[in-house]
């Protein structure tokens, strides 16, 4: 070659490097990329040298020599405890090695001899023509196509991320986690541990039943048309047909043979007897009386008729309301891109606990997905609520042991403990008992006792009581496994189990989260009535059912978050079809939620 041809290739090779890097948003000094074009492949080259730098923290898309000092010795992020499992490049590390006696002035040269001797042939060159496919820079990525998005229609707020097969775990895709960038703000604003002891006596349900009726009370009153309710023993004073309106608890609630809604109500000064009618012209009154279930504070107005002597009067009423969110309903948002991961049931211990699926979304944390949309949902994960089951414990239901792999308690613990050091310790796990954890069965129930947890704080994890509330970067959750849910199911027309939400908007309705008492449900005797949902959360996180379900109610976003677990014969006999797998993501900034459903992987 002579001289010319070998300038003339120089300057075509320093115009598509400049190109190249122009296109990907990468600056390099004109000393580097001198040095660049010195390399004997220097096109090809270039995209190793980017790529590794993608992983220098410092590199912030300025190629100038000392990145291409650190590429060459091998410089990439250190892994510490319950880190993000840094992906790893077996080549940077064998360079590292190789490199050790070598002069630092050589550093190119270096970078070049050992990317031909190892890397370029075989895997690496595999791994960067799947990099160029899904590019590695964020700033010049394509638009999302649909196609590969898979988003569902139906609410404008759902999309379902279908995620891409996992090539492999030693994938080298950039994964530059933004939540990283932020320190926790977390706060519980509300947990029960320590603070709800019961001696089971009746005192204690006295005061708890009287709390949660002055708390409901309190809330129906913000409501403008109840105001002006009237106290029950002032109504039953009348001698003659009046117009009145009052709020009481519904001690009783059928339907008559004629299809009317027969309601008795109590306030603290007395009872009294409603009528709502079934051809109401209101047809609000009807649907809010069918859900209506006893327990649950309502208002009505209408007309108290007295009745005759020694009959007892009635109200035939106009209209019936619960407490309710309000439509002005304001929820909070985050000022920081970050974002909730929603879980709970995992049932570790469980023959039926989904462990490939928990690898999938183990992965997925880790940004290990070839997919860069996941990534970038995966990297904006700050928190990750496990809303109760963690485990699946021991002696909770009649011959548990059989379905059990680890037959200890503590084993449990330790395994979930292995579990969640895999997920990167930029994010704040956050676990609240549930029914199978090993805590009182009867809600509200405490964190779970150091005793079976100590593991799981030792790496980051915080155990709080359920139900919680709790507020990260300005957005509150309410944490409830979702006890009560079955026997709303079972009493309300129209609830049921697959359709989890629906439960969990009456909940937000009637204001409580198990507003009946003495059914399936234990509700521990406590002074203070923990179940009242005094604080309208932004986001109403519940497990328990095994079903996953997103809906909005008046703004406030409800997860469902289903489970790790498939069906077990104990669901089986209630007739309970869980969907494992299925990973809600809430972003604080937007509250859109996203579905990260892990058997499509
Ligand atoms: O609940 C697992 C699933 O089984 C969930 O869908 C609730 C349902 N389940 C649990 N206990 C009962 C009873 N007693 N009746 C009806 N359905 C039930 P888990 O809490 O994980 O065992
Ligand atoms: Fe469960
Ligand atoms: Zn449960």
């Amino acid at each position: 070659m002579d001289e010319k041809s070998s300038r003339n290739d120089c300057l075509e090779n320093k115009q598509a490097i400049l190109n190249k890097l122009a296109t990907t948003g990468i600056n390099i000094t004109p000393s580097t990329l001198e040095e660049v074009l010195k390399l004997e492949n220097p096109l090809e080259t270039i995209n190793q040298i980017v790529k590794k730098a993608s992983f220098i923290p410092t590199f912030n898309s300025h190629l100038t020599e000392d990145i291409l000092k650190k590429i060459s010795e091998g410089e990439l992020q250190k892994a510490s405890k319950r880190k993000e499992k840094q992906v790893s490049l077996p080549s940077t590390q064998e360079l590292k090695q190789k490199n050790e006696n070598i002069n630092n002035s050589n550093a190119i040269t270096r970078v070049e001899s050992d990317i031909k001797k190892t890397d370029i042939k075989s895997e690496v060159l595999k791994e960067i023509q799947g990099e160029l496919k899904t590019p590695i820079i964020k700033t010049i990525a394509p638009p999302i196509k649909d196609s590969q998005m898979d988003v569902v229609s139906g609410p404008i707020l759902r999309e379902r991320i279908k995620v891409k097969p996992i090539e492999s775990t030693k994938s080298t895709f950039r994964f530059n986690p933004i939540a990283k960038d932020y320190s926790f703000q977390i706060e519980i604003l509300k947990d029960p541990t320590g603070k709800i002891h019961t001696s089971g006596n009746y005192d204690d349900f006295y005061e708890m039943t009287l709390n949660k009726f002055n708390k409901l009370y309190k809330l129906m009153r913000k409501r403008p048309e109840a105001l002006t309710a009237t106290k029950i023993n002032n109504i039953l004073r009348n001698s003659r047909n009046q117009h009145i309106s009052t709020i009481g608890m519904v001690s009783d609630i059928r339907q008559t043979k004629k299809g009317n809604y027969f309601i008795t109500l109590e306030d603290l000064t007395g009872s009294i007897n409603a009528i709502i009618r079934k051809d109401s012209e209101n047809i609000d009154n009807r649907k809010i009386a069918e859900k209506t279930i006893q327990d649950q504070m309502i208002y009505i107005e209408g007309t108290y008729n007295p009745g005759e002597k020694n009959n007892r009067g009635v109200v035939f009423a106009d209209i019936i309301s619960k407490i309710d969110i309000p439509n002005s309903f304001q929820p909070n948002k985050s000022p920081d891109p970050l974002s909730l991961a929603l879980i709970s049931d995992t049932h570790i211990g469980s023959k039926e606990f989904e462990s490939d699926l928990w690898k999938k979304f183990v992965d997925f944390l880790n940004g290990r997905n070839q997919n860069k949309r996941n990534r970038e949902v995966a990297g904006k994960i700050k928190y990750l609520v496990i809303n109760g089951d963690l485990v699946d414990g021991v002696g909770v239901y009649p011959n548990q042991q059989d379905d059990l792999n680890i037959k200890d308690i503590f084993q449990q613990f330790k395994h979930a403990s292995e579990l969640l050091l895999e997920i990167p310790d930029y994010i704040k796990i956050i676990y609240s008992s549930g029914n199978h954890d090993p805590v009182r069965n009867a809600i509200p129930r405490p964190a779970v006792d150091k005793k079976y947890a100590s593991e799981l704080i030792d790496i980051g994890v915080k155990c709080i009581g359920n139900p919680s509330l709790i507020q990260t970067h300005n957005v509150n959750t309410l944490i409830y496994h979702g006890d009560s849910m079955l026997d709303m199911n079972l009493l309300i027309a129209g609830l049921e189990n697959d359709k989890p939400v629906d439960t969990m908007k009456e909940l937000l309705i009637c204001r409580h989260l198990a507003p009946i008492y003495g059914k399936k449900t234990q509700i521990a005797p406590v002074s203070k009535d923990w179940l009242v949902i005094d604080n309208i959360p932004d986001i109403f996180h519940t497990g328990h059912v095994h079903i996953n379900g997103f809906d909005k109610y008046k703004s406030v976003s409800l997860v469902n978050s289903g489970c790790f677990q498939s069906q077990t014969d104990f669901m089986k006999s209630f007739g309970i079809n869980p969907t494992p797998g299925i990973a809600p993501v809430i972003e604080l900034d937007t509250l859109r939620c996203l579905e990260l459903d892990l058997k499509r992987i």
